[in-house]
């Protein structure tokens, strides 16, 4: 996966530090690409720095979609220009608060994001009410400017650090979000140091942006079209006497659309197609052992990791996805009684 982190910021030694924080926790086969825009502000802090920002960011954004970006991240914890990025990519954009804050969600109950100055403040108490989490958590400055953060003699750690121990004390913190990217350096270390998680959103948005699952398509083998389009390149069309003799009637396509085309060539890892008894075993299986109702275009997954495991990518977990439970009652009864 192609994953475009932009720091919308002009300061080239801030986007070093955030790309290497990103490779930190990227999975393998994750390509990272970290960049900023050549003109703009040296540090956003407050409102006016973020809107002086945007042309710069949005323009990495379309760039980025034009070399073959599949995500993004923005890489300032004010998630500036968030929604534009969003209109203009034809790709997931994740902000860093947003990607913090979902984390810390995971984590615990109550938690404090430590920024740099107070002017930062009123953007980060709004983000905190935008993504819903007024009650969970609040923002602090430790009192740094952003490029303090780049001078390791400024003194702005320690600061950082002072500002930690006081949210844990005075809020009850159970986690602390470190509100800036400048500071994407710092998490591994200050965990260990305050025995609690402290979370960089640079690394919590690379995490929530990739997966590492593979989607597995599943039809029968006497509708193929899917396949049979994937392998040759093109829609092919398959013939009707096949595709209407299968079991599973909501897959009797004789071809898939364009638009089905390109998002499967993107989107799939691959197809495997299922036997006609194999579709119906695997619905017996779905009724009685985990008491849902399915039709046999629905049980198609199943039979797919019940009966063709070894065509399947190998992992601990394998999820089938069960669509549609239209099925005749009649036919229920006959599937149950094996006939
Ligand atoms: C950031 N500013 O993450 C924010 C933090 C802040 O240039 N990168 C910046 O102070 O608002």
């Amino acid at each position: 996966m192609k994953l475009l982190v932009v720091n919308p910021n002009t300061t080239a030694s801030m986007t070093a530090k955030i790309g290497a924080a990103a490779r930190s926790v990227a999975a393998p086969g994750t390509e990272i690409e970290a960049v900023n825009p050549a003109m703009g502000p040296v540090s956003i802090e407050g409102f006016y720095d973020e809107a002086l920002c945007l042309p710069g960011l949005l323009t990495e954004i379309a760039a980025g979609a034009r070399r073959g970006a599949e995500a993004a991240i923005v890489a300032c914890f004010d998630d500036p220009g968030i929604d534009a990025a969003r209109a203009i990519a034809p790709f997931p954009v994740l902000g860093i608060c947003e990607a913090a804050m979902r984390m810390a969600g995971f984590l615990g109950h109550r938690f404090t994001i430590v920024t740099t100055l107070p002017i930062s403040l009123p953007a980060m108490d709004g983000l905190i009410r935008r993504y819903g989490m007024a009650e969970r958590g609040r923002a602090r400055a430790a009192g740094v400017p952003v490029l303090a953060l780049e001078d390791r003699a400024s003194g702005a750690v320690e600061k950082v650090r002072a500002e930690i121990r006081r949210a844990i004390a005075e809020d009850g913190a159970e986690c602390i979000l470190l509100g800036c990217a400048g500071m994407a350096d710092l998490a591994r270390d200050l965990t260990a140091e305050m025995g609690l998680p402290v979370i960089d959103g640079v690394a919590a948005a690379v995490k929530l942006s990739g997966s590492r699952a593979k989607v597995i398509g599943v039809e029968p083998a006497l509708a193929s079209d899917a396949q049979q389009s994937l392998r040759a390149g093109h829609v092919v069309r398959i013939a009707a006497e096949s595709a209407a003799s299968t079991v599973a009637d909501g897959l009797r396509t004789q071809s898939i659309g364009a638009l089905n085309f390109e998002h499967l060539t993107k989107y799939l890892d691959g197809v495997v197609t299922v036997a006609e008894d194999e579709i119906l075993r695997a619905m017996r299986q779905i009724i009685t052992g985990a008491r849902l109702m399915t039709e046999p275009s629905g049980a198609v997954t199943m039979a797919a990791w019940m009966f063709h495991a070894a065509e399947l990518p190998s992992s601990r977990k394998a999820v089938a996805i069960i669509s549609g439970g239209n099925a005749d009652p009649k036919q229920v009864a006959e599937v149950l009684e094996g006939r």
